[in-house]
């Protein structure tokens, strides 16, 4: 029904490149406590009154755990190249170390299998924020060296048994929520708020991904699987050319707290001097670096806006919080949300440029190291329409449509412009868990009814069928 809305364009991507969808374990499984699944720290975070909005848990989210043939066959009308998804630590390992439920490990084999009946490419992500509660309460979580290396015992597990059939495997998403989001302001899971353990956390996670990484090398056996951690790098502008040091500041806590140690074996010397007050570092080890310090063979990037930044002229380091603030630092810049930008509903500016931006960026600083674009998206208020001509219910999200163009078109101009970027992924397949702001915000490309739990492919999926079947970007036709 969609059909006579859709135009095409003449921006062609190259043969090889990969378009998919993503989710995440907790946003989207549901099936809480079946099969066998131990309880994760999102699990007890939203579950504590006061932390999600409405008291919104993942408890049922879009019931995918029960409903994964079905949702399979979505994906499959939607001729994804590749589909991104994360393994519930807690459904593989109830207590996150020690015995493996074989049952939840079946799950995720069953998948993997079920997306290559279906010719698309499994992308795997081992951490997706939802932690074994188990190893919060025996370690701190990601504050103890100890889940660092059980982690390393999780990757080997799931490689050992994924580990001949999964295309693209991935470490981490996004540590920097998990880390300063979880740790440091308290307002993700675990609701920590000292930016000494966000810091802890920082560096227990880059040790995390190097561990996992050399086990994953280990036992997987598919010879061009691929191996990768995905970040959300910040696009960082200055306000004006005196604010340079708030985005200095910013790119050292938010990036290269994790390139340096994943990608050149070193902690940047500004962050260290940036965060002296809040802890001295006595957590990295000996040995610790060269072991964060691994080859990959992608870059995953998620990019949603560009941040705009300035100095604080009102700091004053004698008040300065030693939690509770966004990261550590946080107080000495202002995020400006600059005027006469388009807002999603999120009210995260639409600059596509910034992504054009900062894969050329990218490619500026690790060449040799490919990129793929694991999560771009857009949350907006969609509006169902009752029964259409053929009876079905659609949801002509137009804006969230135009989102996907301009930034799938800015990641080819990137290419065109020397990035070197391997393929993209939208978020999100569906409307899902959008963590502490619960089931608000409405991310999917695939609506979902939370009563019914009804899938409803919008516009949007219709117009990302057509990109993934002709690797030319459609356009929306006027009318
Ligand atoms: C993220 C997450 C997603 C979010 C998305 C929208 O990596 O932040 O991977 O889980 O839902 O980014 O906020």
């Amino acid at each position: 029904m969609y059909d006579d809305q859709i135009t095409h364009g003449n921006l062609e991507f190259p043969p090889g490149f990969v378009f998919g969808a993503a989710t995440a374990a907790y946003q989207i499984e549901g099936g809480a406590t079946d099969g066998g699944r131990g309880p994760s720290i999102w699990d007890t975070f939203s579950h504590t009154p006061g932390k999600t909005a409405a008291g919104a848990t993942g408890d049922v989210a879009t019931d995918h755990f029960h409903r994964v043939e079905d949702d399979l066959d979505l994906m499959a009308s939607l001729n994804l190249d590749v589909y991104r998804f994360s393994i519930s630590w807690s459904r593989v390992m109830p207590t996150g170390e020690g015995d493996v439920n074989p049952q939840g490990l079946a799950f995720y084999s069953d998948l993997v299998d079920g997306l290559l009946a279906r010719g698309i490419k499994p992308v795997v992500t081992l951490n997706h924020w939802d932690l074994p509660q188990a190893l919060e309460d025996n370690y701190g979580g990601w504050r103890g060296r100890e889940t660092a290396y059980a982690f390393e015992r999780y990757a080997e597990t799931v490689g050992a048994a994924l580990g001949d059939r999964v295309a693209i495997w991935s470490t981490h998403n996004e540590p920097w929520n998990n880390s300063y989001s979880g740790y440091g302001s308290g307002a993700f899971a675990p609701g920590i708020s000292r930016h000494e353990d966000a810091l802890k956390a920082v560096h227990h996670l880059n040790l995390a991904h190097g561990l996992a990484v050399a086990a994953l090398r280990r036992v997987i056996t598919k010879p061009d699987a691929q191996v990768s951690v995905v970040l959300n790098i910040f696009r960082i502008e200055a306000l004006t050319p005196q604010d340079e040091e708030a985005a200095r500041l910013v790119d050292a806590v938010a990036n290269r707290a994790f390139t340096g140690p994943m990608l050149r074996g070193a902690y940047p010397q500004d962050l260290l001097e940036d965060t002296r007050r809040f802890t001295d570092w006595s957590f990295v080890l000996p040995g610790d670096l060269e072991i964060c310090h691994q080859p990959l063979d992608l870059l995953g990037v998620n990019y949603y806006e560009v941040m705009h930044v300035r100095v604080n002229p009102d700091f004053d380091p004698a008040t300065e919080a030693m939690g509770g603030t966004d990261f550590p630092g946080s107080e000495r810049i202002e995020n400006v949300k600059v005027d006469g930008l388009e807002r999603t509903a999120m009210g995260w500016g639409i600059e596509p440029h910034g992504l054009t931006e900062l894969l050329l960026d990218l490619t500026k600083q690790f060449p040799g190291l490919p990129l793929m674009v694991m999560e771009n998206g857009a949350a907006f208020d969609d509006v169902v329409l009752e029964a259409g001509p053929g009876g079905d219910r659609s949801v002509l999200d137009v804006d969230r449509t135009q989102y996907l163009i301009s930034h799938v078109s800015a990641v080819h101009s990137a290419m065109l412009r020397g990035a070197d970027v391997k393929g993209y992924l939208a978020w999100s397949l569906f409307d899902n868990f959008e963590w502490a702001l619960g089931y608000g915000p409405r991310f999917g490309i695939v609506r979902v009814d939370y009563d019914t739990l009804e899938r409803t492919p919008k516009l949007s999926s219709r117009w990302f069928a057509e990109l993934c079947a002709t690797r030319t970007v459609p356009g929306l036709r006027e009318a």
